[in-house]
């Protein structure tokens, strides 16, 4: 873009320093947008990539890996860029492995009466799990037999096991319920009963097999915000309300921040989560936003994955593991919510991520919970976290006395500008929902892109990704960009 031209007068205000307001101001910056400014409520960048410290190794307590890090994958080539990543992180083989968004990880199983199953035991029912979800992708468009992936996956798997001898189907049932409640988990989710089966197949993967920062996620974001002139972003400076025009008069949009400032804008990027949205979205904009808008925010859905981790003195499990599954023995029904949340969240937990290398972090294991018993585990004290989780481990591993040395867990349920973890696609959600999600208002009129829409859950298909937020807050500087180089080339709208 020209030098001179409209854009350099334009004023935009971002709301919120996550991945998508950090990575709209930079590209808005970079192309010479000189009135940008990010309001973020807490007292960091960052948003849901935040790393953490247990004892002297960091842990992540949002975003975890790269999915599916490769040469088309944006995260990843900032990461290679700013040389934050392990150099077999780089290499072409891992770059070309193609996982679906299912690594391959070295399992361990052990039961609810303390036993280590054989893995060749279960390996065959995982197997049959997948292919069933495999399946569930490939209803978009087409009509869904059932609402939901969680109703799909049990109505095909009790067929599989009609015929099976009680104890075969019980070790069935108990594998199964284990792969939903990691399904919550992926998905970000209370049940699989809650994500649409219609818009399941939207979500897409890059090849390329996940991979972690040695040094924390939060390295992407610093490097990124130090692209951004000093004082670009406002901490501690939380929006109340944004008052945009829906009529033909020309006005600025007023941004009024908590403490009352009332800031004007040519244009806002807003970058909240779809949780803090689905709280807040009806005090949050004067006038309302649009219906439809309104009514995608309630049909795609946000929910909660929380991380348990747990440090222990020497490792109890085998030095190639990589994941740990708890197989409850007692679950007759195919389910993957618990009955009694207060007595019994702790059997929502998957099992653990073993974290690795172990020369980097020692003895560190990250236990996965999500949904309402993850919301409720939320509530309780780090003691009472700390002594259920201990008691879970000595049950299922027999060992009595096993005693974690560390425990610390994430609360995004509980942190009021997230209110959740990730969205996933809701029952009766399709592409249109996202798209509305993603929409700017208005879209026509005299004064057009007065409010646009960032951040994961506005993404067509990467969605609940680090790099569908990157890829969202780029889009929307793009939007402003291209509109801008309209104008200035524009000979009647340049004069504007
Ligand atoms: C990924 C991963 N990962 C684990 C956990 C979590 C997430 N994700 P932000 O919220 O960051 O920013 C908004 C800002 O706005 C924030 O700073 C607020 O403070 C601020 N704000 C709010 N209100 C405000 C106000 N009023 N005024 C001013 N400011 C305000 N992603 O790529 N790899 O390993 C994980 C994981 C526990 C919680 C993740 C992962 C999700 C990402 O973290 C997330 O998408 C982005 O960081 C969001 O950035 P943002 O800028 O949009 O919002 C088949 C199929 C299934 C589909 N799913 C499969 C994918 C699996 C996803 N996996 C996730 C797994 C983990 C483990």
């Amino acid at each position: 873009m020209e030098s001179g031209s409209p854009h350099q007068d334009a004023t935009i205000v971002v709301v919120g320093s996550g991945v998508a307001g950090v990575s709209a101001a930079q590209r808005l910056t970079a192309a010479g947008f000189r009135h940008v400014r990010v309001l973020e409520a807490t007292a960091r960048s960052g948003g849901r990539i935040r790393t953490g410290a247990l004892g002297n190794n960091i842990v992540e307590i949002g975003a975890n890996w790269i999915h599916g890090p490769s040469e088309e994958n944006p995260v990843f080539c900032l990461a290679r860029q700013y040389g934050l990543l392990d150099p077999e992180a780089l290499t072409p083989e891992n770059q070309a492995m193609d996982v679906e968004g299912h690594p391959p990880w070295v399992p361990s199983f052990y039961t609810s009466s303390g036993c280590k199953l054989d893995a060749e035991l279960v390996l065959p029912v995982q197997m049959t799990f997948l292919e069933i979800l495999d399946e569930s992708s490939s209803h978009e468009g087409k009509g869904e037999p059932v609402p939901s992936v969680g109703k799909f996956i049990r109505s095909k798997a009790t067929d599989k096991w009609r015929e099976a001898d009680a104890a075969t189907r019980s070790l069935g049932f108990s594998i199964i319920n284990n792969m939903l409640k990691v399904e919550c988990c992926v998905n970000g989710t209370h049940s699989m009963d809650e994500v649409g089966l219609g818009a399941y197949g939207l979500y897409k993967t890059f090849p390329g097999l996940d991979c972690t920062f040695p040094k924390g996620y939060e390295g992407l974001i610093k490097n990124l915000v130090s692209e951004l002139p000093s004082d670009s972003v406002t901490y501690n400076y939380p929006v109340r309300c944004i008052e945009w025009n829906d009529t033909e008069a020309k006005s600025p949009v007023i941004v009024e921040c908590e403490d009352g400032q009332r800031i004007t804008a040519d244009h806002v990027i807003v970058t909240v989560s779809l949780g803090y949205l689905k709280k807040k979205h009806s005090t949050m904009f004067r006038p309302p936003l649009p219906l439809h808008k309104q009514l995608s925010i309630q049909r795609q859905g946000f929910g909660t994955n929380n991380k348990i981790f747990v440090e222990f003195d020497s490792a109890w499990w085998d030095a190639d593991c990589e994941v740990i599954h708890f197989l409850w023995e007692d679950e007759n029904a195919m389910t993957d919510q618990v009955s009694d949340v207060q007595s019994s969240w702790m059997k929502k937990l998957f099992g653990f991520t073993v974290l690795k290398p172990t020369e980097r972090y020692g003895h560190i294991l990250c236990g996965w919970i999500a949904g309402h018993e993850s919301e409720y585990m939320e509530t309780l004290s780090d003691h009472e976290v700390t002594q259920a989780i201990t008691q879970l481990i000595r049950r299922f591993t027999g060992n009595p006395v096993l005693t974690p040395k560390r425990v610390l867990r994430s609360q995004w349920f509980r942190d009021p500008w997230t209110c959740g973890s990730y969205s996933f696609p809701g029952i009766g959600c399709s592409s249109q929902d996202l798209e509305n999600l993603g929409e700017p208002v208005p879209t026509t009129g005299s004064q057009p892109l007065q409010l646009l829409f960032a951040g994961e859950a506005t993404h067509a298909c990467f969605y609940s990704t680090v790099h569908g937020a990157l890829l969202s807050g780029q889009r929307e500087a793009d939007r402003l960009i291209s509109h801008y180089s309209i104008i200035s080339t524009s000979p009647v709208l340049s004069k504007l």
